[in-house]
């Protein structure tokens, strides 16, 4: 993998890259839909290449181990294979989803006890077993195993979390290089920075992952509660020491004015349920504003969802429509916000790349993060 820098924001910390990964560039700033089960959730490929223009998908180690599981995906040749998506992908390395799904899990340093959220059975994700799992599914960047703490979080509690998840990096890092991808393809390791939101521990883990020389790093333990200002104090501190010519990937966030805001810091990549999950629910981001589809205020709107987007289901489908979707409980209704919401991620960082590459993001930025998050 490599990754060539394009252009610096003259007036923020904001940069434009291309990653070149196995199965092709991309483009950053970037914006990566959460393909948990090895699908983002009620779209299909072709909606996800043509109309959302997505360059990267995102994969959950911890479910794909459980479902389909490895004698699957490796009889298949990997995930793009099985699920016929041929672009980049990128496996998290079940590192949160194991806190956050598993119901009883048990921490050691061998690494994380825990019961299947589908049938209670018991499984041990280590280090180097992840390592070895996120080889079989043959995603193009992997990531290490660590400790996501919860927030707010004891100093002593993130402070010796932070220990481990460095001495579980190593140990990923001795698996991943001793081992090769199975596919004949080259993937990638990147690290997690973590140390909640205490300034000397977010110094400190930046600086060990940052004299680990990966081809990329990325922030974990960040929008899991605490304030946006907070998110943003420590994304900022951890930029400034992670190496300038290496991709930068914050895990899990967030909101469209979160992802302007973070690109801003020097951030290239980001993931994140909402655009998905919240079109499930009803909500639309747009250009405009978020719409709540369900509102009896879009009844009589025969409007396009967004017009600006230019993509098909953005373009042809009207807010009336869409409404009474929802209002029916027809399927089609999560199908289509899915597509637009994604459209509208994968839009928003577009324009900030233009917008950096012209020199002209900051202020945008501030235009757009009030634009794009008042409730129509
Ligand atoms: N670690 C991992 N995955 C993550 C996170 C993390 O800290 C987060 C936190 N926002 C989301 N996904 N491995």
């Amino acid at each position: 993998m490599t990754f060539d820098l394009v252009a610096h924001d003259p007036q923020t910390k904001a940069r434009a890259g291309v990653v070149h990964t196995a199965h092709g560039a991309i483009e950053t700033p970037i914006f990566m839909p959460v393909g948990t089960a090895g699908t983002v959730k009620a779209v299909q490929q072709r909606d996800l290449t043509h109309d959302v223009q997505a360059q990267i998908i995102l994969g959950n180690t911890y479910h794909l181990y459980l479902r389909p599981g490895l004698d699957v995906l490796r009889a298949a040749g990997g995930l793009h294979k099985f699920n016929g998506w041929d672009r980049p992908i990128l496996t998290d390395s079940g590192g949160y989803q194991v806190y956050s799904l598993s119901g009883t899990r048990k921490i050691k340093e061998e690494g994380v006890k825990f019961r299947s959220h589908i049938d209670g059975s018991s499984h041990l994700f280590s280090p180097e077993g992840v390592m070895d799992i996120q080889r079989t599914i043959g995603a193009d960047i992997i990531m290490a195993f660590d400790e996501c703490t919860p927030w707010p979080c004891e100093y002593d509690y993130a402070s010796r979390s932070l220990d481990m998840t460095h001495r579980w990096l190593k140990r990923c890092i001795q698996r991943f290089d001793s081992t090769e991808g199975h596919y004949g393809y080259a993937q990638t390791l990147f690290p997690i920075v973590q140390g909640s939101t205490f300034k000397d521990l977010r110094v400190k883990s930046a600086e060990f992952v940052a004299e680990q020389g990966r081809e990329g790093n990325a922030i974990g333990g960040l929008s899991v509660g605490e304030p946006a200002e907070q998110m943003y104090e420590m994304t900022e501190l951890v930029c400034d020491i992670l190496p300038k010519d290496k991709p930068r990937y914050l895990m899990g966030v967030g909101t469209p004015a979160n992802i302007l805001e973070n690109i801003a810091l020097g951030v290239d990549m980001f993931d994140c349920v909402m655009p998905t999950r919240n079109a499930r629910n009803g909500m639309l981001f747009t250009t405009q504003g978020i719409i709540n589809i369900t509102n009896k205020k879009w009844q009589l709107d025969f409007e396009p969802i967004d017009a600006t987007l230019g993509g098909y289901v953005s373009t042809f489908y009207s807010r009336s429509y869409v409404r009474h979707l929802f209002q029916s409980q027809e399927m089609l209704g999560p199908q289509i916000a899915s597509i637009h919401n994604l459209s509208f991620y994968l839009w928003l960082v577009k324009q900030a790349r233009e917008q950096i590459v012209a020199g002209t993001f900051r202020e945008w930025k501030e235009k757009m993060v009030k634009q794009v998050m008042t409730r129509l």
